[in-house]
């Protein structure tokens, strides 16, 4: 099955993105949009049909399109990030989702969920309390997602960002996570790779295929994942990073040819 992405241009207001778990320092503006440009040849070298969307000068955290809509096979749903500043982002990416898949839902208020705190793994989908998503929408997902037989488990979390900061699947058998983030039981069922001790933030990588994408600046944490067998791409992200991105953040990744 074929593998698209729906990725936007850094905003040239990236300076004035939203920060919760780090200092804020200052963002090259144009680096970021030349890392950007190579995190897209990076997906498009792999095999991935990308599609880009334009900047929003309006909407400083826009180059991060994975919290404004969480995609699945069978139908797309459109989030309510938790914080109001990214309010704007989901109607303006709501075309290019409604354009990929047919049925599209959309999580309501007063539920706040952030598509960074979605890990779809097999039928499994752990989506975690972190400030951006809240209870309320995490019920509504699970709601959303009955008819098809996918099991939406709540996943308790601290000290960052999203679910996807502490852990991502390298593998439908292969966890990586940070544990100081989370309680590694939750995934006591998948083999677990942990982060290198200096690189918290090193769990964030993106699946396409077999291989794995991830930002170049986890040296440690990338020998731990080809010494388990995966091959891997790194792409230089440091300034998106200094926005609190990294690389599951600036894609929606969906399979299968638009049937919208
Ligand atoms: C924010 O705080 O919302 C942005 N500065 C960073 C969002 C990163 N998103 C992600 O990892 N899914």
């Amino acid at each position: 099955m074929s593998l698209h992405a729906l990725c936007r241009a850094v905003s040239p207001a990236i300076a004035a993105c939203e920060l919760s778990f780090i200092g804020r320092e200052p963002i090259d503006v144009d680096r970021a949009v030349r890392q950007h440009a190579d995190y897209v040849a990076a997906l498009r070298a792999l095999g991935v049909a990308v599609t880009e969307l334009p900047a929003l000068p309006e909407q400083p955290d826009s180059v991060f399109v994975e919290d404004t809509a969480v995609l699945f096979d069978e139908l797309a749903v459109l989030t309510r990030p938790g914080a109001d500043s990214r309010r704007a982002e989901v109607d303006a990416i709501a075309p290019a989702v409604q354009a990929v898949r047919a049925q599209v839902a959309r999580i309501d208020a007063p539920g706040t969920l952030d598509g960074g705190d979605v890990l779809r793994i097999g039928r499994r989908v752990y989506v975690g309390l972190s400030r951006r998503s809240s209870p309320e929408a995490i019920a509504q997902l699970a709601e959303i997602l009955a008819p098809y037989a996918y099991r939406v488990l709540a996943v308790p979390m601290r000290g960052c960002l999203h679910l996807k900061s502490a852990v991502t699947a390298l593998s439908d058998d292969t966890v990586l996570l940070n544990p100081a983030w989370l309680d590694a039981a939750v995934f006591e069922d998948y083999l677990q790779i942990e982060t290198a001790p200096d690189e918290p933030h090193a769990a964030n990588v993106l699946r396409i295929g077999g291989r794995i994408l991830m930002p170049s600046a986890f040296p440690a944490t990338r020998a731990a994942i080809e010494d388990a067998g995966f091959a891997v791409t790194a792409v230089d992200v440091s300034e998106l990073q200094k926005a609190e991105g990294a690389v599951t953040c600036c894609s929606l990744l969906f399979e299968g040819a638009p049937d919208g």
